[in-house]
């Protein structure tokens, strides 16, 4: 390829670029310790929506949101689904929530209650039927279900119970829709968690079927972990769904993507580069899953998505062929090299000039803060609501 061929396959590749934005990221949020509440937050699902299409409005990248069940309850999805399409994106992802009532101490559907689990495996299937109503294709399952304590409950019947309940939710979905499945290491339980680890995701989707894929989030793994082996490992086996973007530096901090290390980021993005993985039809959800606590919330949200272009830009500029024959060449230092020189090349300039050619500002925070989108909702919303985390 010429330079300048590489260059427009780049430009077109981040112009068709998607990324979801959470709708828990409008709302306000905060650690158990304090929720700080910020003027103009959404006081309904309706506002997170137009919070959403306000970020894809500057971005151009971000049209769909991801709504999470029963924080952003409705009476009518339909209805939802029209505001989102008047106001240009459309409802993506269904996060179930079984994991905020008193019901689910002991766990939601690997508690040994019997009508524990069926309520919650309801709940599940309540998930499906919304989908069916707002047109989404992605149901996304995380539990906070584990034990304290050693002998607390016993670890494989807890995932023989998993497993029925996974294998109703999935028989229930339509032929285009797809379940996805989050792990994470621990918290709130802390002696065992009944969905730690890729491994545990990817053994129970291999059981139920093909629509069944692995979702990482990329705040869920212990310190250290790499990451971007686990994206090259589900990418190989087919079973890579989606990501849950955020960035952390102790546990689950949910901050902003690419902020703690945004090497990891690149690292990431280069594996599903390689893979070919960052086309739609590749079928890879990549969203934020994040809580901005103490800075503004939309902004917060656009420099999440920019983080991640640029991250993708980077790894789109690594030079394939010099690093194979480096690779091949078993020269380790060419090869290092390679990533590299991709990873230090300053691509803002290039993504200035995208967003210029999709007829967008150059600068999507200065633009946004420039907009008065902010006074008109600071002035309009007089009191918000807790985004979910608080409710
Ligand atoms: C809890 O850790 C969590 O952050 C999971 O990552 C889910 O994706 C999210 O909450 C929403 O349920
Ligand atoms: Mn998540
Ligand atoms: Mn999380």
């Amino acid at each position: 390829m010429t330079d300048l061929a590489a260059q427009s396959h780049v430009l077109s590749t981040l112009r068709g670029q998607r990324i979801e934005t959470a709708s828990w990221a409008y709302g306000n949020s905060g650690t158990r310790f304090k929720v700080f509440a910020q003027q103009g937050v959404p006081r309904d699902p309706y506002e997170k929506i137009a919070d959403a299409a306000t970020v894809h409005r500057f971005t151009g990248v971000a049209p769909t949101v991801a709504l999470h069940i029963p924080w952003d309850k409705v009476a009518d999805y339909p209805d939802l689904a029209r505001h989102a399409a008047d106001l240009g994106i459309a409802l993506g992802t269904i996060n179930a929530n079984v994991f905020q009532d008193d019901d689910y101490k002991l766990g939601s559907v690997t508690n040994a209650d019997p009508a524990v689990r069926r309520k919650a495996i309801g709940h599940l299937l309540e998930c499906v039927d919304i989908m069916d109503a707002t047109g989404s294709r992605d149901l996304k399952l995380w539990f906070s279900d584990g034990t304290n304590y050693p002998g607390q409950d016993d670890v494989r019947t807890r995932q023989d119970r998993l497993a029925a309940a996974l294998r109703e939710t999935y028989d229930r979905l339509g032929p285009d829709q797809r379940m996805l499945l989050e792990y994470k290491l621990f918290e709130p339980a802390f002696y065992m968690t009944d969905v730690p680890d890729w491994g545990t995701a990817y053994l129970h989707c291999t059981q139920l079927g093909e629509r069944a894929q692995v979702v990482i989030d990329t705040g869920h793994h212990a310190p250290g972990t790499n990451i971007e082996f686990i994206v090259a490992m589900l990418l190989r086996a087919g079973r890579l769904g989606g990501f849950d973007f955020n960035s952390r530096f102790y546990a689950d901090d949910d901050l902003m993507v690419g902020s703690a290390d945004p090497f990891q980021l690149f690292r990431i993005m280069h594996e599903i580069v390689l893979a070919g993985a960052l086309e739609q039809s590749a079928g890879i959800a990549y969203m934020l899953d994040q809580c901005h606590n103490i800075e503004p919330k939309i902004p917060a949200v656009i420099r999440s998505v920019m983080n991640v272009q640029e991250a993708t830009a980077k790894a789109l500029l690594v030079d394939h062929a010099a690093l194979a024959a480096a690779q091949q060449a078993g020269d380790v230092l060419e090869a290092n090299a390679a990533l590299m020189d991709a990873y230090h090349t300053d691509v803002r300039p290039m993504l200035r000039e995208l967003r210029e050619d999709m007829g967008l500002d150059p600068d999507p925070i200065a633009a946004y803060k420039r907009s008065g989108y902010f006074e008109k909702i600071r002035d309009e919303r007089a009191q918000g609501q807790a985004a979910g985390w608080g409710a």
